[in-house]
């Protein structure tokens, strides 16, 4: 199967701005007629399916959040009767209820020629082995890459999550070209084939890969690319939208390429919610254009980044989605400066004597809040090199305060200190919130 859909997939900004109208003015009256708590919100602000007339219009129609999801839990946010709906997938959250996303068998079909896209863009073709370690199971990254793999016509290998050594020896074995999982596991299993002696090219034949399902730096892919020798792209998705294979990187890295012929996104002030050109850093709010099961007008990611219409290399035309930075409810609020994890990640991997593996601990003592960061040392150094840790330290902290406009403590340990983890990483534990 040729999975470049160059019809849809390089079109002329006027043609694009036809189709999606044409799907949007169709989907706002599909949404209205069958998805109660959003005609309810219409109907609240007197706004009629007539009145979205084009694409420009979306910015009349109201919101779509997370609450809205648990409010209907579980299938109230559904469009279609139960027996047309042939998949349920949920995420977990952190209190309360499950978010829920039904699909039909239009939508799994949409969602795997999106997931089949992003693995071409990747680098995989009918010839692929494609190893899927994402989870299999209610959450979308095993599934949907899997679906995308199959959709491509390549051989995959649903490996899911976990059990590394087994991991190691299938993709030795079986000779994966192309594997699917969150960068933090990808890392986890560079270390562990690198203690093994194992060789990228020669042991493993990974030439690309698919990493998404949580936010990670440009210098976190540079590390993943030098130790592995694959091309490393970004995946972005959610289990309401679609699941992986919203956007993903080409080749060229320019920004995630958004399958925008199916999914419209938009970044709107996290303050104002007002919508941001293209460039500016803000949240990102998505309107699915082909969905049957669970639609979503307008619904608000919570996920902070911007967008880039400028010309790709590829040939593609789809408007891209710049690196997530952070979720809105991931940024700390350390002495009244907004502080990312990624912001972090990116001040760490410029360190050559230390490993991306870190944790970050909030607290609040007498009143002020604090933040340690511990991080593991590069195999080379010894904890034992007094002088020479300190010497790190010292660095770490002062290009830590000035990335940042706030001081966070150090603590650097030995490698293989900081959990591991197999699907998305926890990296926080703030204790002003247990
Ligand atoms: O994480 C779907 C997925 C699976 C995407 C595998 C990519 C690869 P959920 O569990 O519903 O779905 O979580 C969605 O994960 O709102 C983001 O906060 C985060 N996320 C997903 N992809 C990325 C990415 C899957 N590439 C939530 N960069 C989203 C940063 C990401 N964050």
């Amino acid at each position: 199967m040729q999975y470049f859909q160059k019809e849809l997939e390089t079109m002329s900004a006027d043609q694009k701005k036809v189709l999606q109208s044409e799907r949007l003015v169709k989907m706002v009256k599909y949404v209205y007629e069958n998805q109660k708590p959003y005609r309810a919100k219409m109907d609240a602000m007197k706004l009629k399916p007539e009145d979205i007339k084009s694409i420009d219009d979306i910015y009349k129609l109201p919101f779509t959040v997370k609450q809205d999801l648990r409010d209907a839990y579980p299938f109230g946010m559904m469009a279609r009767p139960r027996r047309d709906l042939v998949r349920l997938h949920a995420s977990s959250a952190t209190t309360g209820k499950l978010t829920v996303a039904g699909y039909t068998m239009n939508d799994i079909d949409v969602w795997g020629e999106c997931a089949a896209r992003s693995l071409v863009m990747a680098g995989a073709d009918e010839e692929s082995i494609i190893h899927v370690a994402y989870g299999y199971g209610l959450f979308t990254g095993g599934l949907g890459m899997h679906y995308g793999g199959e959709k491509l016509g390549a051989c995959v290998v649903p490996a899911s999550a976990g059990n590394t050594q087994k991991q190691i020896q299938l993709l030795t074995d079986f000779g994966a070209d192309i594997i699917c999982c969150t960068p933090s596991y990808i890392i986890y299993l560079a270390e562990e084939m690198e203690k093994m002696g194992l060789k990228p090219g020669v042991d493993i034949k990974l030439k690309g890969g698919v990493f998404g399902a949580e936010a990670w730096s440009e210098g976190m892919r540079e590390d993943i690319e030098r130790r592995l020798g694959l091309r490393a792209c970004d995946i972005y998705g959610l289990s309401e939208i679609a699941g992986p294979g919203v956007a993903c990187d080409c080749q060229y890295k320019t920004g995630m390429h958004f399958q925008d012929d199916h999914f419209y996104p938009e970044i709107v002030d996290v303050d104002t919610l007002e919508p941001l050109p293209y460039g500016e850093s803000g949240e990102l709010v998505i309107t699915t254009l082909t969905k049957e099961g669970m639609p979503l007008l307008r619904y608000r990611t919570r996920d902070i980044a911007s967008l880039n219409a400028d010309p790709c290399p590829c040939g593609r035309t789809t408007i891209k989605l710049n690196k997530i930075t952070g979720r809105s409810d991931d940024m700390l609020i350390i002495r009244g400066v907004n502080v990312f994890p990624s912001q972090i990640e990116s001040v760490l991997l410029k360190n050559a004597d230390i490993q991306p593996h870190y944790h970050i601990n909030v607290d609040r003592v007498n009143n002020l809040d604090t933040m340690e960061i511990v991080v593991e040392l590069s195999p080379s150094i010894s904890v034992d090199e007094v002088a020479h840790v300190e010497e790190i330290r010292k660095k770490l902290s002062s290009d830590m305060a000035s990335a940042l406009s706030v001081s966070a403590k150090i603590t650097l340990v030995p490698p293989g200190t900081v959990a591991r983890s197999e699907g998305k990483a926890k990296r926080i534990t703030d204790r002003r919130k247990l």
